[in-house]
């Protein structure tokens, strides 16, 4: 692939690297960062990595993690290249360095998201892919440089967690091939990987989603259902927004639903919407008529008004989609 090899030469011609990603940092995050930056260390490069949030415990079994500063770590480096991997925007990365962090040379911007900006020199963008981890397995590939078991760890955890344990559409017949290929070269048990990632459920949660599962309703043909998240319920089980991702798939997981909505109410009082599809509904185009976006089965966007009104109007609208 050319922007690949335009990558690898990019990467040989310069010496110094700074390497981020998105706010509250995921397994894909993470994992695709480290792999990068370990990469980068055997092409004999000086890289350092900057995060706007630390790294959650659950990732603190992968090698090198602790090599993630802080964002205000930064403020005296000059990189010659930014590599922002999985962020979707630039913004996402945090303003401390989206302000402050300048590179000499070049950004390079290397996502999945098919709402992702082309706010990079370098822009390796490819919607298809399962998750981040993916396209930087498929770039080293192209490279010289061996994938060790550092690597394939970082990347093996970078693919299940975007794959929701490789039960999501996104998981294709190539990301099965590329996670065993990752389990041979890597001194890693998968089932470790897994426990490691999401079997770290704080108690808060728990009680966050007992919660959330009393606010469930159904449309009367059962196809539509709803939850919702206050913030006086954040409040009282000491949680976070962070807290819901998941929550929106289980009432997916519902036998007769085909669109699954998950409403936040913000600290102002405007909603996060979360939509899910089993894919008989394209919740992409949904969540575009109210200025969101997303995949066919996995969507989002934000409604300026009460979560109650928005829920109201979801409903509303999924009900054109729901096909008899
Ligand atoms: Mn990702």
């Amino acid at each position: 692939m050319d922007s690949f090899r335009a990558l690898l030469t990019l990467f040989q011609r310069h010496e110094r690297f700074a390497l981020s990603t998105h706010v509250n940092p995921d397994g894909d995050a993470i994992g695709s960062e480290l792999a990068l930056s370990i990469f980068l260390s055997k092409l004999g490069k000086t890289v350092r990595l900057f995060n706007t949030d630390p790294v959650p415990k659950k990732y603190q079994f992968l090698p090198h993690w602790e090599n993630i500063e802080n964002a205000q770590a930064s403020v005296n480096f000059r990189p010659d290249v930014f590599v922002i991997l999985d962020a979707s925007s630039r913004e996402r990365i945090g303003p401390f360095l989206n302000s402050r962090l300048v590179a000499k040379h070049a950004v390079v911007n290397i996502d999945h998201h098919i709402t992702a900006e082309t706010f990079g020199d370098y822009n390796i963008i490819l919607p298809y892919v399962s998750s981040t981890s993916e396209i930087i397995y498929n770039f080293i590939k192209t490279t010289h440089i061996a994938i060790d078991e550092e690597i394939a760890v970082c990347l093996y955890t970078g693919l299940m967690f975007d794959t929701g344990c490789f039960r999501y559409s996104n998981a294709t017949s190539e990301t099965h091939r590329i996670a065993a290929d990752l389990i041979e070269i890597g001194d890693f048990a998968p089932d470790e990987v897994y426990s490691n990632v999401f079997e770290h459920i704080p108690l808060g949660k728990i009680h966050l989603l007992n919660h959330t599962l009393r606010t469930l309703k159904l449309t009367d043909d059962g196809k539509i259902a709803t939850i919702f998240i206050t913030q006086s319920m954040l409040d009282e089980t000491k949680t976070t927004l962070d807290d819901v991702e998941g929550f929106v798939n289980q009432i997916q997981a519902i036998e007769t639903v085909d669109v699954a909505i998950c409403v936040c109410e913000l600290p102002d009082g405007n909603s996060k919407v979360s939509l899910r599809s089993q894919g008989q509904v394209d919740v992409a185009a949904l969540a575009s008529e109210f200025n969101g976006g997303g995949h066919e089965r996995a969507s989002g966007c934000r409604i300026n008004r009460p979560y109650n009104d928005s829920i109201r109007m979801l409903v509303e609208s999924a009900k054109n989609y729901i096909k008899d």
